[in-house]
């Protein structure tokens, strides 16, 4: 069952990333997101595939890392990234990650966390780009203590994002799929779910604070889950206009997490369309806020699926999609590993 989970959580988030992509920038209108999500169902309509973006290339990287390693080594990391960038740069990367793909290339990855931190002006980069790849530490640190999860997350997202907003929103976004994962199906309720992250951004967003930027709230994250508290609150009264107003929908961290949460949440807790596959829902109603589309609805997808599961996610939407039977793969195979590691602490406490 616990596989069913890990699989729907690396391929929502190749799902919303593939069928996000086309409207990168836009706000489709309803009936144009209707009639797209219509066309999956029309077994003689002939639809482009879907190519994945930079999105799911880099969670690739993440995942296979973990697993080659049996853990995170910063340098393998690395150079998968750079290798994975130089392989196919056309995935549409950031404007900044590219700079330090080439540095980390130039000097042969001997300073792993330098070419980051040099970023804009040494502050470095607060793009979305930490938490839009975060998903497989979350999974691969399943039954490790929170803390230890948290490090890692925070370390490999340092690879590329030394910002704090940009880490602590991977951060946020590790801790939302953690919990999702480990909510049994059909129980989670949406007040435990935002107090918990509360709980555990105060702890995080207290550490680090000489690093604020100067337009930074010290508690940047608690703030927004805080908002999108009051939004939930309002139901499906809420439009698309405020969303963005409210918790923003750029490819900065800080302007697309809260809204993935809030976009799982929102569908999670609707009752309208009740007949509708929740998932499908999460990826639809997350494109329709527009901005950054393919991260904003790859990161809604993540969290949706390890809480739903594989087998909530549509064939139909799969089959457009390119990478899906890699993100089984690989998701399989660090449920394995956790398995694995769950029956040798057992065996060492002598269970
Ligand atoms: O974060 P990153 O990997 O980009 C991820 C986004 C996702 O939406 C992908 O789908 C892809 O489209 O890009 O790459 P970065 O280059 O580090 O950051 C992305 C963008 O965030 C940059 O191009 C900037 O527009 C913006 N950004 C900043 N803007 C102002 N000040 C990042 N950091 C800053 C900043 O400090
Ligand atoms: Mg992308
Ligand atoms: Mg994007």
């Amino acid at each position: 069952m616990s596989k069913d989970r890990f699989q729907g959580c690396l391929v929502g988030a190749v799902v919303g990333d593939c069928l996000g992509r086309p409207f990168e920038m836009l706000r489709p209108t309803d009936e144009r997101l209707s009639e797209y999500f219509f066309s999956f169902q029309e077994p003689n309509l002939r639809l482009p595939y879907k190519p994945y973006t930079d999105d799911t290339a880099m969670t690739r990287c993440v995942a296979q890392s973990l697993i080659d390693k049996k853990g995170f080594n910063a340098r393998d990391m690395a150079v998968k990234f750079v290798k994975e960038y130089y392989t196919n740069s056309k995935r549409g990367y950031g404007s900044y990650i590219p700079i330090v793909f080439f540095k980390l290339k130039e000097t042969h990855f001997t300073d792993l966390y330098g070419p980051a931190k040099r970023l804009v002006d040494g502050k470095g980069s607060y793009g979305n780009g930490g938490a839009m790849r975060i998903a497989p530490v979350a999974l691969f640190c399943r039954d490790m203590d929170k803390e230890e999860m948290l490090r890692i997350a925070k370390e490999e997202t340092l690879l590329t994002h030394s910002n704090r907003r940009g880490y602590n929103g991977a951060i946020l976004q590790c801790l939302a799929v953690h919990i999702a994962l480990h909510t049994l199906e059909g129980t989670l309720e949406r007040r435990k779910f935002l107090d918990q992250l509360i709980m555990e951004m105060e702890s995080v967003e207290t550490c680090g604070k000489e690093e604020l930027d100067d337009d930074e709230d010290e508690l940047e994250y608690v703030k927004r889950l805080r908002k999108v508290d009051e939004l939930l609150d309002r139901g499906t009264a809420v439009r698309v206009l405020e969303v963005e107003d409210i918790l923003g929908t750029a490819m900065v961290a800080h302007l697309s997490v809260p809204t993935a949460i809030y976009a799982f949440l929102r569908v999670l807790e609707s009752t309208e369309g009740q007949e509708g596959n929740k998932f499908q829902e999460t990826i639809k109603y997350a494109i329709s806020l527009g901005g950054d589309t393919d991260t904003i609805a790859s990161m809604a997808g993540s969290i949706a699926g390890a809480y739903y599961g594989l087998e909530m996610i549509p064939l139909h939407l799969q089959e457009q999609c390119e990478g899906i039977n890699h993100a089984i793969t690989q998701a399989t195979k660090l449920h394995k590993m956790c398995e694995g590691q769950n029956k040798m602490m057992q065996k060492g406490k002598g269970i």
